[in-house]
């Protein structure tokens, strides 16, 4: 049986929706957005924080094991009034707590109401000419994990799964951002540059170890999705070693750029 803690995955994020209700007095978002590594101070500015508790006070959560993700669940309100629930840190594949849990944070905005999500994430870049400190928006995933979370005859179809439409509002706005193909490793070692050259034959432009199990959750889920990946390193092979400092600091300078990006698609969901 596919499980978090050997409940029913769904039964159990409807569960944790009603505590986090009770929690912070809020019943429903209209949207959701997960944070990813480098990404925790870009929603500085989006909105009014109207509640936050810590993800692992409500059930199905787990305690943040990653630098740089802060494990808070918080209520955002928007200026045009719509609350968006952030989601900032998630539970990665390589804790080895199983798919369910990695979704569980997916499932819990859906069951809270939620009908668009943007996934957010810090990845290697592969080709493009991407640079690092640059953000690329998700146009398509390659998921490398070898599960789903899904379990069963669930015959989801992922053809445009990150919004065509949504995404070409965004790039009209933001002249020159990049777009590609982001996809996921289960981790947590990075790759090696053998790795590296055999993803990028396959048509990745950037690597990661997350996103694409949760935007399949998301569409299960009848979400629309949004992903962007912020490109904090050089994938293996293309630059010097891969650290994870690099990767923070990458975030810290990319702040202005994430802020004012996550203002624009926020206001394109609900345009
Ligand atoms: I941030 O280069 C970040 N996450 N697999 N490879 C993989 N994950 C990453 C990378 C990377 N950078």
């Amino acid at each position: 049986m596919s499980s978090v803690d050997g409940r029913d995955p769904y039964a159990l994020a409807a569960a944790s929706a009603a505590e986090l209700a009770a929690f912070t007095g809020i019943d429903s978002y209209d949207a959701a957005l997960t944070l990813g590594s480098g990404w925790s101070r870009a929603i500085e500015g989006l909105g009014t924080v109207v509640a936050s508790v810590p993800a692992h006070e409500i059930q199905g959560f787990r305690a943040s094991a990653v630098e740089g993700h802060t494990g808070m669940l918080q209520a955002v309100e928007l200026a045009g009034g719509q609350r968006v629930l952030v989601l900032a840190g998630r539970t990665h594949l390589y804790e080895g707590h199983g798919v369910d849990a990695v979704v569980h944070g997916v499932r819990v905005a859906a069951a809270s109401g939620a009908r668009s999500i943007v996934l957010t994430n810090g990845a290697g870049g592969i080709g493009n000419g991407l640079a690092e400190g640059s953000p690329m928006l998700i146009a398509d995933h390659i998921n490398l994990t070898a599960t789903s979370p899904l379990k069963g005859a669930r015959f989801v179809d992922l053809t445009d799964l990150y919004s065509g439409e949504l995404r070409a509002r965004v790039e009209a706005r933001v002249p020159g951002i990049a777009s590609g193909v982001y996809a996921q490793l289960p981790g947590p070692h990075y790759e090696t540059p053998a790795e590296i050259r055999y993803l990028r034959s396959i048509g990745a432009d950037a690597v990661g170890m997350s996103t694409a199990l949760e935007a399949i959750a998301a569409r299960e889920a009848g979400m629309q999705v949004a992903g962007i990946s912020l490109i904090t390193n050089l994938a293996a092979g293309l630059a010097g070693p891969l650290d994870h400092a690099e990767v923070l600091a990458a975030g810290h300078a990319a702040v202005d750029t994430l802020s004012s990006l996550l203002a624009v698609v926020c206001e394109e969901l609900f345009a």
